[in-house]
């Protein structure tokens, strides 16, 4: 278990010189966020970022994301040479030394929450999903906009892409991941690199979209669609706990005996009434997530792949990316961490 820190680059508040003195803190989970997406990334734009953060004293551990063109998701027929695009990024990675690329196959939205500075008793501030307040959301006509909402899209552009997907049902989205996992795993795996999906957040349909990474079955059916160590997840806990009906512990234990687990993203949350969730700090008592669980597994199979602490609250007035401050991700890591030594150090006796 390699811990890691994601860091969104030079613009991001949280510095690498920040994140490397966190206790425990081995690596970076980055990516080039100025390459449009469906672009191949340069192997001149990879050598730069990786010189970044290796002059800093740390070094790459995982690529988040690659996003996936929604042309992809669709099934257009411009997706042949989007696709090749993709692998030649894959490539370009591999070559400079990265071997693992986190992705997600959601349409249209990344993570969706409906607040993003919800105040806890205690004054920090954590990101929200309320399901009622959810259902009064409407990206087409409504005047909301929020996080996760690709504001490069135009009203008529969202109308746009709205309307292509009401096309696409789940099944067809099944088809279309398919279609991608069986020209990208191959090539994958032939540079050594391990794809690992993020579940959709949350793992339900918003807004009428389809959504398919879901649960336990969606990663059962996921990790037949290409039989290989590339083609595998990330087993992000809380985007999975987000579901009251999914047992995540469950889903961890069956993800690492297919040894599928590529990435793991260790976040808790709280489950409230019916849909509604609330991320909460890291230790297991202030979630639904039992924390020490997760990480005993990741002990019990060997993971030998990154974690990082998941979003974290806004605590001791710092401000910034919301879900992304510096000192509650870093009390998760260490948190972590120390799971992760009583677990090894119990098992050596
Ligand atoms: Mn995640």
């Amino acid at each position: 278990m390699e811990m890691s820190f994601r860091w969104y680059g030079e613009d991001d508040p949280v510095t690498l010189e920040n994140i490397r003195q966190i206790p425990t803190m081995k690596g970076i989970v980055t990516a080039i966020y100025d390459v449009p997406v469906g672009e191949v990334w340069s192997r001149e734009r990879i050598q730069e970022l990786k010189a970044q953060v290796e002059n800093a004293g740390l070094k790459i551990s995982v690529i988040e994301s690659v996003p996936v063109h929604e042309d992809i998701k669709l099934g257009r027929p411009t997706r042949d040479r989007l696709i090749d695009n993709y692998i030649q990024t894959i490539k370009n990675l591999a070559a400079e030394g990265i071997d693992t690329i986190c992705y997600n196959f959601m349409p249209v939205f990344d993570w969706t929450r409906t607040d993003l500075a919800y105040e806890y008793p205690d004054g920090s501030n954590a990101l929200i999903f309320d399901e009622e307040v959810s259902k009064k959301m409407d990206p087409v006509n409504g005047e909301l906009s929020l996080p996760g909402w690709d504001s490069s899209y135009t009203k008529d552009e969202m109308k746009a892409i709205m309307d292509a997907y009401a096309e696409v049902d789940e099944e067809k989205l099944w088809e279309h991941l398919e279609y991608f996992i069986k020209r990208i795993i191959p090539e994958a795996e032939a540079v050594g690199v391990k794809m690992a999906i993020h579940p959709d957040d949350p793992p339900y349909s918003i807004f009428g979209l389809p959504r398919i990474i879901t649960g336990l079955d969606s990663v059962e059916r996921f990790v037949k669609l290409y039989d290989s160590k590339s083609n595998g997840i990330t087993l992000c806990v809380g985007s999975y706990a987000s579901d009251p009906k999914n047992d995540v512990l469950a889903i961890s234990r069956r993800a690492f005996e297919l040894d599928r687990v590529n990435f793991v993203h260790a976040r808790n949350i709280k489950l409230e009434e019916g849909k509604s969730f609330k991320e909460s700090a890291h230790p297991s008592e202030y979630g639904s997530i039992d924390m020490y669980e997760v990480v005993k597994m990741c002990h019990e199979f060997n993971f030998q792949g990154a974690i990082r602490p998941d979003h974290g609250r806004m605590i001791w007035g710092e401000t910034g990316r919301p879900g992304y401050g510096l000192y509650d991700r870093a009390l998760g890591a260490t948190y972590l961490s120390g799971l992760y030594e009583a677990v090894q150090k119990n098992n050596r006796k």
